[in-house]
């Protein structure tokens, strides 16, 4: 019995000088993919590719990836992936992809980020799949797998698909804010057109207008909103969104072109309470 006490207090004091020791060190890198969610892993011979998002289902709209490249022989993520992806719904008619980024290699040099619009989302029919190119010890990679995506829980509209007066077809994707605060948010949105079922380019230079409104109560707006304009640096449509109470609100806007022709949308007025192009959020 003694010898056990004694067992256990030498177990406990090693395990604290460990994590004193572990405390000490500044040396610890940050985790690249802190409070994001692991929604895939797909295991090869030697290697496993882990997909993460920061919500825990791939949602119709836009969702941002983190995708790293675990070498199981030495348990370290690579660097030299030069990964590349493509997204492809297959429909029981046709097929096609959705607006995305290209992939960028961040943080510590092991994680890729990138973003995907999904334009809709998947059922018993129809279905996502994500294929990945990538090099991994000198040889080339392509893994293609199903992928789900589901319709936002809250059912508001966070994405349209749209013709415009132009006859170009438009996908416009609310970014942020993700956490609305009864505050002048900063607003974000991404704007591509359809060339074909391929190829979605960004749309740079024109406008958004930008008039958020609670129909509960009288269709009041706010003071303050600040039009979405296209930042080449963010490559994103950048405003304010201006929300003065928690509740339910439809935020109308309005597309413009570079030489202010409005493409789709129209004025809140009495007589015409919302605009035919809106997101929806309620907080
Ligand atoms: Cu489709």
């Amino acid at each position: 019995m003694k010898t056990l006490k004694y067992i256990f207090a030498i177990l406990i004091i090693s395990a604290s000088f460990t994590s004193c020791s572990d405390d000490d060190e500044d040396t610890i890198e940050p985790n690249p993919v802190e409070g994001l969610h692991k929604i895939y892993e797909f295991s090869e011979a030697d290697h496993t590719v882990e997909i993460y998002s920061a919500k825990s289902t791939l949602e119709v709209g836009y969702n941002e990836f983190s995708i790293r490249i675990l070498d199981r022989a030495n348990n370290n993520y690579i660097s030299n992936a030069e990964l590349t992806w493509m997204p492809m719904m297959h429909m029981e008619s046709m097929s096609h992809s959705g607006p995305h980024s290209v992939l960028q290699n961040t943080e510590d040099n092991t994680v890729y980020k990138g973003f995907i619009v999904f334009q809709m989302g998947g059922n018993a029919t129809d279905y996502w799949e994500l294929t990945l190119n990538y090099k991994f010890n000198g040889q080339e990679v392509r893994i293609t797998q199903r992928i789900s995506v589901v319709q936002p829980a809250d059912g508001f509209r966070k994405i349209q698909v749209f013709t415009g007066s132009d006859d170009i077809r438009y996908i416009l994707a609310f970014v942020n804010p993700k956490n609305p605060q009864v505050a002048i948010n900063d607003f974000q949105a991404v704007l591509h057109k359809m060339e074909d079922m391929m190829t979605f380019p960004v749309v740079e230079n024109y406008k958004i207008t930008v008039d958020p409104r609670m129909p509960s109560m009288g269709n009041h707006t706010s003071p303050n909103n600040e039009d979405m304009v296209y930042h080449s640096t963010t490559k994103m449509y950048e405003g304010k969104l201006s929300l003065t109470m928690t509740g339910y609100w439809k935020i109308n806007m309005k597309l413009l072109n570079g030489d202010g022709e409005t493409l789709k949308g129209e004025d809140v007025t009495e007589a015409h309470p919302e605009s035919s192009l809106y997101f929806e959020l309620e907080f």
